[in-house]
């Protein structure tokens, strides 16, 4: 049976995982409006893997005998002044979840659940490819600045992506 104090850790974490899943359909809404199809998709895919990262919690808490209780997901911003200042944000939040991992694996390592830790380490990994995918993408629209045939290229690339469901745990 889950430890009450890291089972509530889990529920703020699925929360703050379908609020990522709705961030990133908020700014694949921003990118379908500047009618930039590849980053349209490299949001599509984002979305499904957020989705995932929550669903991967949600199914782990009743595994270990615990409750999920959803709580209202925050409003995300809609709108950007460009696909850099998108992505800037992109960033932000990826390192904001960051933290909030390594904040749950705080109380798991508190209450001494070596089980919930090893879960965990999934998502830690995760979260370095995470930022390292993201900072990619960043670091080629700084390149950019205001060259729209170099941001209709790098779209081009973002319509690659393809999303496979990750094996969790
Ligand atoms: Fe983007 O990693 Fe989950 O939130």
């Amino acid at each position: 049976m889950i430890n009450e104090k890291l089972e509530k850790a889990f529920n703020d974490q699925i929360n703050k995982e379908f609020y990522s899943e709705y961030l990133y359909l908020a700014m694949q809404a921003y990118f379908e409006r500047l009618n930039l199809k590849g980053f349209v998709n490299w949001f599509t895919v984002q979305v499904q893997e957020e989705r995932a990262h929550a669903m991967g919690m949600f199914d782990y808490v009743h595994q270990r005998g615990g409750h999920v209780e959803l709580e209202a997901i925050e409003k995300p911003v809609t709108n950007w002044s460009s696909p850099l200042q998108c992505f800037e944000e992109v960033l932000k939040h990826e390192e904001f979840v960051t933290s909030r991992i390594n904040a749950l694996m705080d109380v798991a390592e508190e209450v001494k659940d070596r089980a919930a830790l090893s879960f965990l380490d999934w998502y830690l990994k995760e979260q370095v490819e995470e930022e390292s995918t993201v900072g990619d993408v960043l670091a080629t629209l700084k390149l950019i600045k205001d060259d729209s045939k170099a941001l209709l290229m790098l779209d081009k690339d973002l319509a690659a992506r393809t999303f496979t469901a990750p094996v969790i745990g």
